[in-house]
């Protein structure tokens, strides 16, 4: 039974489940997005998720970052709308406040690429797991607070996805790296269920699991990604692909596949992977949306 539950997750899987675009869509069709992070000393984070979420289908996306943090929203792309939240010292202040977080407003929320682990952030995390309406996505530095808030995610209703690297599970599950590589199929599947969140533990075949045990085995995907700025990416990615998702679980498999094939074919057709930086990973994300056919 197990076994049933588990499959390599690849581009006819990809090609089967993938939402397309309608001819009579408007920007509200594709979601509304807020995306929390950013600080000054790592602005980039949200730069980054930015570009990758609009180059993964958002219709409209915010980005919310701690407002002395200026070089945000220089570096963002111009379709980025802008949050500037209170800030100390550069990070998210302890007296921080969020935006309305009621579905109408945004389908989903993703918060933690750059933020820190400050009092702010630390604040912002459980505004976000208590009172989000639609869609969570944590990540990297919002994951560092979620083994308090075990109780308030067992009773939200809305999906939420959380995306640690394996220095990141080790804490959410409370075990050593070791034990998350010696058995990442069955820690993934008891944290998930710990949780009642989509754990996508990644690496090199990022391993996808929803609450209810199922898994799917990323394909793709190489060595290119082993450099900073390259979970920033996925989030965002991600971030565009569950916005209006019909089904959560084949979007995020869908996100991880395709920012997979994206370094694959930025190897192939152009750099080396030694040569090259993460965002050029994202200027390879149109061609790995086309090719799935
Ligand atoms: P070690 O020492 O590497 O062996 P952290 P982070 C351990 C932002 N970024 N993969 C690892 O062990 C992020 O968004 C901003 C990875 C270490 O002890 C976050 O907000 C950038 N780590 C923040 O930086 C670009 C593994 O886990 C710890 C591991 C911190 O995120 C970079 C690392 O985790 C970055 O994305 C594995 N397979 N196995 C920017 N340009 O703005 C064990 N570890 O301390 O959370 O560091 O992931 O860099
Ligand atoms: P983060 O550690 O949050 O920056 O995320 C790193 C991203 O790169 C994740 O999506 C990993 O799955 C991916 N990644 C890192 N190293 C490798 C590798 N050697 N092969 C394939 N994917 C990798
Ligand atoms: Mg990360």
């Amino acid at each position: 039974k197990e076994r049933e539950k588990k499959q390599l997750w690849t581009g006819q899987d990809a090609a089967g489940t993938l939402e397309r675009r309608s001819g009579d869509a408007h920007k509200g069709d594709h979601g509304r997005g807020l995306l929390i992070g950013g600080s000054a000393a790592m602005p980039g984070a949200i730069q980054m998720a930015s570009k990758a979420c609009l180059y993964s289908g958002a219709g409209l996306l915010t980005a919310a970052f701690p407002s002395s943090a200026a070089a945000v929203p220089a570096g963002a792309p111009p379709e980025v709308m802008m949050l500037p939240l209170q800030e100390e010292n550069g990070y998210f202040s302890r007296e921080v406040q969020t935006d309305d977080l009621s579905a109408d407003a945004y389908d989903a929320v993703a918060a933690g690429p750059g933020m820190g682990r400050g009092k702010g952030a630390e604040v912002l995390v459980k505004q976000l797991v208590e009172q989000a309406e639609g869609t969570l996505l944590l990540d990297a530095d919002a994951l560092y607070f979620l083994p308090e808030h075990i109780e308030a995610l067992q009773q939200r209703r809305q999906p939420v996805v959380l995306t640690p690297h394996p220095g990141e599970m080790a804490r959410l599950a409370g075990v050593s790296v070791g034990e998350v590589t010696q058995r990442r199929f069955s820690l993934s599947r008891e944290t998930a269920v710990r949780y009642n969140c989509c754990i996508v533990l990644k690496g090199p075949h990022t391993l996808v699991t929803m609450p209810d045990g199922t898994q799917t085995i990323n394909t793709t995907g190489n060595e290119a990604l082993a450099r900073g700025g390259t979970g920033d990416i996925l989030t965002g990615m991600i971030l565009g692909m569950i916005l209006k998702a019909q089904e959560i679980q084949p979007a995020v498999s869908n996100a991880v596949y395709l920012h997979g094939l994206a370094a694959d074919l930025a190897v192939q057709h152009e750099f080396d992977s030694y040569a090259m930086a993460s965002t050029d990973i994202i200027s390879y994300l149109p061609p790995a949306f086309r090719s799935i056919i």
